[in-house]
């Protein structure tokens, strides 16, 4: 049986693949802080795939907390096969000088420091076990810098350069390691990174097709599913009508 563990699956794209994982037949923890609400996503994809689901409330930017309840995980449930780095937001998208600087401290302690504190624990286990596969979800975001994108992009740069290092570092064990860099995703993102405001985050889907979290499962699905002698590095996915950050096509 075949284990992921999954940060940030409450919604968007780490739902959508913890829906993909489950469908084929993967064990999974689920990490993420909305208790209810997490709960109720694994009940259901236990209940329709038959498959075993542990929930962990956790906040990744809290080093000790996340430490102590992976760790604190039975030890066959750390035999973890894929790790999807997905738990990230951006907030707010104003000018560097205009910046609030908590919106800043959020976005790096999620996006960065988060993400390095869980794989530190589970590339131990999968140099352990010796096989697993990382898929740090990055962005466009980190290939790109846009007007207000600064701190944002800063955080998706360094999760390209971190996945390039991890890459580097893990490669002797035989750990496989994929960014998954998307590009318009029509989720809670926008709301998010305008807090709750909801016309001004349909906004930036107005007009063209975006992708769906779906997409993105499925190019997870992709990276992971190759044969073993096959990683894929980096991959860039956007909709038809975005070109780049700044070039759309838009009705
Ligand atoms: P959503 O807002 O829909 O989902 C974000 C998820 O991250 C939620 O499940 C949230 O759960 C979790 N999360 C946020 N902060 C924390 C935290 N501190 N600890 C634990 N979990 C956390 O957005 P997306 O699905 O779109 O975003 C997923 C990833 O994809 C992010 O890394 C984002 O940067 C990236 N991305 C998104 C794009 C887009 O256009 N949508 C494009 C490119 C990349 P909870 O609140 O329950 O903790
Ligand atoms: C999300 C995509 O273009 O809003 O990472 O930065 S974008």
């Amino acid at each position: 049986m075949r284990t992921a563990l999954i940060t940030g699956a409450t919604s968007g794209i780490g739902e959508a693949c913890a829906h993909l994982f489950a469908q084929q037949g993967y064990r999974m923890i689920l990490v993420a802080r909305k208790q209810d609400k997490l709960e109720k996503i694994a009940k259901h994809f236990a209940d329709k795939y038959a498959v075993e689901i542990k929930t962990l409330i956790a906040d990744v930017r809290d080093k000790v907390a996340v430490t102590d309840i992976l760790e604190g995980l039975p030890g066959d449930w750390k035999q973890v096969d894929v790790l999807v780095n997905n738990a990230g937001l951006s907030l707010g998208l104003e000018p560097i000088d205009q910046g609030d600087t908590s919106d800043w401290d959020t976005m790096i302690d999620t996006n960065v420091k988060g993400l390095l504190y869980v794989t530190k624990i589970v590339s131990n286990w999968m140099i352990s076990n010796k096989k697993g596969h990382i898929v740090n979800i990055g962005s466009t975001a980190g290939k790109e810098v846009y007007p207000g994108g600064n701190v944002y992009c800063a955080t998706k740069h360094a999760v390209d350069a971190l996945n390039k290092g991890m890459r580097v570092d893990l490669l002797p064990h035989g750990i496989k390691v994929t960014a998954v860099n998307p590009g318009m995703v029509e989720t809670e993102f926008s709301k998010t990174r305008f807090k709750g405001d909801e016309a001004r985050a349909d906004k930036v889907y107005e007009g063209l097709e975006p992708l769906i979290a779906q997409d993105i499962a499925d190019a997870i699905w992709f990276v992971v599913s190759r044969p073993a002698h096959v990683n894929i590095d980096d991959m860039i996915i956007r909709p038809t009508a975005q070109a780049n950050s700044y070039v759309t096509n838009r009705k």
